[in-house]
C-alpha cells in the first residue's frame, strides 16, 4: 500500500501552527514517530508542539534529553495553550480510546486533523487518514513522508524513527519485518541513527523494579487448553511490592508466547485508576484485533490490546473464555 502524501503537503503549504500527538501509554513507535514528525515539520519552517496524553516513560527519556519536546497534556499544556494550533497530526492510532484524556480536546479541535497510522482498527476521528496497515510502524510512514516531502532526515529524527521501527518489529524478528524494513533501517543508520546506542539505552537501563516485576509476571504465568494459551497478570500490589511503574510492563506479554506450543498469549495489567489493560499476541494466525474488538479493543492481527472497565477477577475469565472459544476449546 502506498500513501498519497498530497494532503499532508497541502496542509504544510497552507498552515503554520502544528501540534503532533500520539497514543496513551506511549511506546517506542508513538514517541519515535512523533520525534520524526516534529523534525519534518520544523524543517518545513513550522511552529510545532508535541503534546502527549501520558508522561514519557523513563525508558524513552533519551528521545527527549532536555525534557522539552514532549509536553504533557493537562499539566504542562492546557487546551487554552493550544488554542492557536491550526493542524493536529495524530500518529500511531486510529481509535478514540487511544487518545485517553486528550480525546475530548481532539473532538472539539476546530482546525484540520490528520491521522498517520498503521493499525487495522479504525474509528471515525473526523480526520484525513494517511494509512497503511501493511507498514510495520508509524515511524516507517513518517520516514516515507519525509521522502515524499523531500525533507532530509536529521540524526535526531533518525534516532526516533529507528527506535519506532525497532520497537514495533520486536527488534526485527516479528513477522512484519521485511526486506524493506531493513533497507529503511540502513538508511536511518546512514542518516545518523546509532543502532547500538539505541539498543543499549532501551535494554540495559532497566530499573530493578522492572526486573523484579518480570519475575512476578513469570511466576504468575498459567496455561490453558493443553498449553495452547498462556497468560499472566500484574496487579497494583505487584507494582507496589516490586517498586515498578505501569510503563515497566512494556513487552512483558512477549514472555507468554515464548513458551513452546503456545498459540495465544495474554497479559492483564491492573490500572492505577481501576480497570484492566490487556495485551494479546497470537502465533497461529488468530486475528487478535478482531477478537478483542468485542471488548472495545483493537490493534493488529498478531498483536492487539484493550482496556476493560471491570476488575481482574471479572475481566480475565471473560476474555479467556472468548479466546478458548476462538481456539475451539
Ligand atoms: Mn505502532
Amino acid at each position: 500500500m502506498s500513501i498519497d502524501w498530497t494532503p499532508l503537503s497541502s496542509l504544510i503549504e497552507t498552515y503554520d501552527k502544528f501540534v503532533v500527538t500520539s497514543h496513551v501509554r506511549p511506546d517506542g513507535d508513538a514517541l519515535g514517530s512523533t520525534l520524526g514528525m516534529v523534525g519534518l515539520l520544523r524543517q518545513k519552517g513550522k511552529d510545532v508542539r508535541a503534546v502527549m496524553t501520558s508522561r514519557t516513560p523513563p525508558r524513552y527519556d533519551f528521545l527527549d534529553p532536555d525534557g522539552t519536546l514532549f509536553e504533557h497534556f493537562g499539566t504542562a499544556v492546557t487546551p487554552a495553550d493550544l488554542a492557536d494550533r491550526e493542524v493536529l497530526v495524530i500518529l500511531d492510532l486510529s481509535a478514540w480510546s487511544q487518545l485517553g484524556e486528550m480525546a475530548d480536546w481532539v473532538r472539539s479541535f476546530p482546525g484540520k486533523r490528520v491521522v498517520i497510522d498503521h493499525h487495522v482498527s479504525q474509528d471515525d476521528l473526523g480526520a484525513i487518514f494517511l494509512k497503511d496497515t501493511t507498514a510495520e510502524a508509524a515511524g516507517t510512514l513518517v520516514t516515507r513522508a519525509a521522502h515524499a516531502l523531500k525533507v532530509p532526515i536529521t540524526p535526531e529524527m533518525a534516532m526516533g524513527l529507528l527506535t519506532a521501527i525497532a520497537m514495533d518489529t520486536g527488534w526485527f524478528h516479528h513477522p512484519n519485518t521485511t526486506p524493506q524494513t531493513l533497507r529503511t533501517v540502513a538508511e536511518l543508520i546512514e542518516a545518523g541513527a546509532k543502532i547500538d546506542e539505541i539498543y543499549r539505552l532501551l535494554s540495559e537501563r532497566n530499573s530493578l523494579g522492572r526486573l523484579k516485576l518480570m519475575g512476578e509476571t513469570l511466576t504468575s504465568l498459567q496455561t490453558e487448553l493443553n498449553g495452547r494459551i498462556a497468560y499472566a497478570s500484574v496487579t497494583r500490589e505487584d507494582f507496589e511490592r516490586t517498586g515498578s511503574i505501569p510503563p515497566d510492563t512494556e513487552d512483558l506479554v512477549d514472555f507468554t508466547v515464548s513458551i513452546r506450543g503456545v498459540e495465544v498469549g495474554m497479559l492483564f495489567i491492573e490500572q492505577p485508576r481501576g480497570g484492566i489493560k490487556m495485551s494479546i499476541r497470537s502465533r497461529n494466525g488468530l486475528d487478535c484485533a478482531k477478537l478483542i474488538s468485542a471488548f472495545g479493543g483493537g490493534g493488529h492481527k498478531a498483536a492487539a490490546g484493550a482496556t476493560l472497565p471491570d476488575p481482574l477477577s471479572e475481566s480475565l475469565p471473560k476474555v479467556l473464555a472468548t479466546v478458548k472459544a476462538a481456539l475451539g476449546g
